[in-house]
């Protein structure tokens, strides 16, 4: 007589070595042919990390014409007239003044963009960045 495990399966998918459950040696038998089906579940917490922040900022000089720095503050920092003026004489009073906080590699671009767009106007205006 035959037994179970000495015939030769016909039936597909339990005798087919790609998809017939792994027995285990050890396991008490739990492991086939047809084992408690279990899964593991990974907990991902969701994580959200804010990135560095930058300030661009402009400094002060005695020759750099009011009106050129509203041109700036326009051109580079989507500022209205009325905006980019009241930063312009905040920084005329008070030597400093923000333009915008960005990431890191928009304040650089932002900064490079204003000196070079002071020193083709031949305009002595500084801009900087500093981390928040
Ligand atoms: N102090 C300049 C002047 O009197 C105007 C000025 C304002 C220059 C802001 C630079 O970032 C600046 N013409």
């Amino acid at each position: 007589m035959l037994q179970p495990s000495e015939s030769h399966d016909i039936s597909g998918a339990a005798g087919d070595p790609t998809t017939a459950p792994v027995r285990l040696a050890g396991d008490g038998g739990r492991s086939g042919p047809n084992p408690p089906s279990t899964s593991v579940i990974t907990k991902t917490k969701p994580r959200t990390k804010r990135p560095n922040l930058y300030r661009v900022l402009i400094l002060n000089d005695d020759y750099t014409p009011m009106e050129f720095v509203v041109h700036v503050l326009e051109k580079f920092f989507q500022m209205d007239v009325e905006a980019a003026t009241k930063v312009m004489l905040h920084v005329h009073h008070h030597g400093i003044g923000e333009c915008g906080v960005f990431t890191y590699e928009i304040a650089e671009t932002k900064v490079t963009q204003v000196m070079d767009f002071a020193r083709k106007h031949q305009h002595p205006l500084q801009c900087v960045m500093e981390k928040k």
